[in-house]
């Protein structure tokens, strides 16, 4: 752990292959390990105060049990399997030790982590939620640390900040130097997205993930779980969808078992499963086991074979997605579902003679936005409203005039950075989440994490105190065309853990030399933990991958 502090010897060949960096990042000044006074803390937490006072931990002596006071105890099963992990993250994989009482504890020995839950409620049992409070305070102090959280999801992320305050010292034994910080999150949405349908992703990639988000305090696991080219959802009521829509009907897809267990592994890291399942468009999957719920393309006055997006002139295209959505709702505890709306091609409304007449009854005219938007506001919506979920939605859909319940999310995704849907959305009144500027799938040359680390959110045209309000997070994609497991992982991380530290720490954490020391720290922290995350650039790690 933290391979790197202290070796102030280490020299960065950074820069030395000026003829491949012609995508590299512009006029960055060299980046060179220095040891951050921060140590390898990532994301970086409001407050910190680090003092020189350094305390040893063994793991025979060392335990982070319930204070007597806590809110929640022995009996919240989310708490004790967090400690059990963190033990073990700190150790280095070594199993809970019966702790030795007749050991003497030294002066400098810090004994026991005490979390306490402040308040009646410690949600141990429920689900996060977009409100939920993720604050806490960690003081650690000879000869105990004290962790206190409201609720059990602010003790998540202290635990893991209390593992990111244990280093190794010369000798290789675990110290941790006396600390008081309090944290809470700047947004409140903090998200990955993961596109399970270009590529299936094994289950177990899935939980790996997880885990990683809840190292980089992401919330949200946005799960892009169905798409045109498969679909892996196995609906309970419509199996034909997977069994006829997935790469494979039994190896490549999810089962009940499987979204529950995602579910719970996310809900036990203080993680959210928002699950998107993408329509009008994007629906080519589906139309292979459920027939009429795509529009037949035409070729002049005959049918082509083809099909486009959903037909949005048949009642029996309502009545599909009314039980299909009544059973999302059921399957997917959390209070949002991502509807999609985004890219949808008109051509094949275009071509086909059924559609045309319907727009000439609506007087939609030659307006194909009108019969995207009948489809999505008049039916979609009320059907989703229906089940008591909230929705969010690409841009697209609020571009193009949709009328929106008050509380919908819209998701931005064009544009570059500071951009101008942004000051659109939420001057019309609406939440909002970014991703504009963090398509993490698309890679090139050299230091790119820089870019998505130097976006602030809130630096929009004209964005008032109340527009800037309405922006309650982004989410870093994933796309999953040149991604599966084999490469999801190195790829995904650490870049999206500079888009954890913008969504996470306070706005004026900004300075890039700093945030290479700890992201370089953190990153081998990782690869400490198991994870096959990508260097920044030449270095090396004390525990390397193996
Ligand atoms: N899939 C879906 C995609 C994209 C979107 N929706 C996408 C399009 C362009 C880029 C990146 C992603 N692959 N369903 C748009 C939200 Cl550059």
């Amino acid at each position: 752990m933290n391979s790197l502090l202290g070796f102030t010897f280490i020299l960065l060949a950074l820069g030395s292959c000026r003829g491949l960096q012609d995508n590299d990042v512009d006029e960055e000044p060299e980046l060179v390990f220095q040891p951050s006074k921060y140590g390898s803390l990532w994301p970086l937490p409001q407050n910190v105060q680090i003092s020189d006072v350094s305390l040893k931990l063994s793991s025979s002596s060392f335990s982070i049990t319930d204070a007597k006071e806590s809110g929640a105890g022995a009996s919240c099963g989310l708490l004790q399997l967090a400690y059990k992990r963190y033990y073990e993250y700190i150790f280095g994989g070594a199993k809970k030790q019966k702790v030795n009482r007749n050991a003497r504890a030294g002066p400098t020995d810090l004994l026991e982590l005490q979390v306490w839950i402040t308040s009646p409620d410690s949600e141990c049992d429920g689900y996060p939620s977009v409100s939920s409070d993720e604050s806490y305070e960690l003081t650690v102090d000879q000869p105990i640390a004290v962790l206190k959280a409201p609720k059990v999801w602010g003790a998540l992320h202290g635990l893991e900040t209390f593992s990111q305050l244990v280093y190794e010292d010369e000798y290789g034994t675990k110290t941790i130097n006396s600390t008081v910080i309090s944290d809470f999150p700047r947004f409140p949405h903090r998200g990955i997205l993961l596109d399970t349908s270009r590529h299936f992703l094994p289950v177990k990639v899935i939980l790996t993930n997880l885990e990683i988000m809840a190292m980089n305090k992401f919330n949200v696991f946005h799960w892009h779980i169905v798409d045109d080219p498969s679909f892996p959802y196995l609906s309970r009521t419509f199996p034909n969808l997977s069994q006829k829509g997935a790469y494979h009907p039994y190896t490549h897809v999810y089962t009940p078992a499987d979204v529950k267990m995602v579910i719970e592994f996310a809900r036990l890291r203080g993680i959210r499963v928002v699950s998107e399942f993408d329509t009008p468009g994007h629906t080519q999957s589906w139309g292979k086991g459920q027939t009429d719920l795509l529009t037949p393309c035409y070729s002049g006055s005959t049918p082509s074979g083809t099909f486009g997006p959903v037909n949005p002139i048949l009642n029996s295209t309502y009545e599909f997605m009314t039980q299909f959505f009544k059973e999302i709702s059921e399957v997917f505890p959390d209070a949002y579902i991502h509807l999609g709306g985004d890219e949808v091609s008109f051509a094949c409304w275009q071509s086909n003679p059924d559609i045309q007449k319907f727009m000439e009854q609506q007087g939609f005219g030659k307006d194909y936005r009108k019969l995207e938007s009948f489809y999505i506001q008049n039916r979609l919506l009320d059907i989703v409203a229906a089940t008591n979920k909230g929705y969010i939605i690409w841009q697209e859909v609020f571009d193009n005039g949709v009328k929106l319940k008050p509380d919908t999310v819209v998701h931005v995704w064009i544009g570059s950075g500071s951009n101008s849907e942004i000051s659109k959305v939420t001057a019309a009144g609406y939440t909002t989440i970014l991703s504009a500027p963090w398509y993490l799938d698309y890679i090139s040359i050299g230091q790119d994490w820089l870019n998505y680390y130097k976006v602030e959110p809130l630096n929009f045209n004209a964005g008032t105190e109340e527009q800037k309000k309405l922006v309650i997070g982004g989410e870093a994609c994933m796309w999953g065309e040149y991604v599966d497991a084999t490469n999801l992982t190195p790829r995904l991380w650490p870049r999206a853990s500079a888009v954890a530290e913008r969504l996470w720490s306070a706005k004026e954490v900004t300075d890039t030399g700093d945030a290479f020391s700890r992201l370089s720290l953190h990153r081998c922290r990782l690869v400490e933990r198991g994870i096959p995350a990508e260097p920044l650039t030449p270095s090396f790690c004390l525990h390397e991958y193996k």
